[in-house]
């Protein structure tokens, strides 16, 4: 077990580039555990934990390490804005990933697979599950169908998704 105080901090750690690093929650938790000096789980020498390269670890540090690991999540949002683009988004998520529909008109008279528009049969997890949603609630995205009478508008056989502020209309 290491056990750092405060400016004991590893001088290599300064030489490395920080900008384009990505960090884990294990991360935040080992500078958190340092930056509290208590026991540190394991060997943060070589860790390039000095985000601002200003030659000392501090909660300055912490906080830059917490939007980077914000930022990197929030890269899981895949933005579409056609119709097309929300058909290939939802044949190629992954678990965790967020579909954002920007404001409009989701329109298809192609019923493919299930006769539905839009269909995915993919799954998230449990804790990772797949998400659609409208970019502005306030003005949310339209799935539309061209016939009442034909299919499905959104179809999803996969499980662990969650669909929210969105309308459907033009079909089933
Ligand atoms: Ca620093």
């Amino acid at each position: 077990m290491l056990l750092f105080t405060l400016g004991n901090f590893p001088a290599s750690a300064q030489e490395q580039q920080s900008d384009n690093e990505k960090y884990t929650i294990e991360d935040i938790k080992l500078l958190q555990d340092f930056l509290l000096t208590r026991p540190v789980s394991k060997d943060i020498k070589e860790k390039n934990y000095d985000i601002n390269d200003d030659g000392v670890w501090d909660v300055f540090d912490l906080c830059l390490m917490k939007r980077n690991y914000l930022q990197a999540q929030k890269q899981n949002e895949i933005y579409v804005s056609t119709t097309e683009e929300f058909k290939s988004a939802l044949l190629s998520s992954n678990a965790g990933d967020t579909i954002v529909l920007a404001p409009g008109v989701y329109e298809s008279s192609e019923y493919g697979t299930k006769a539905a528009i839009f269909h995915s049969d993919l799954s998230g997890t449990k804790n990772s599950p797949i998400t659609i949603k409208s970019a502005d609630p306030n003005d949310p995205a339209i799935l539309k169908g061209a016939d009442t009478q034909k299919g499905i508008v959104l179809y999803i056989t996969g499980d662990y998704w969650n669909i929210g502020n969105i309308i459907c209309c033009g079909a089933v």
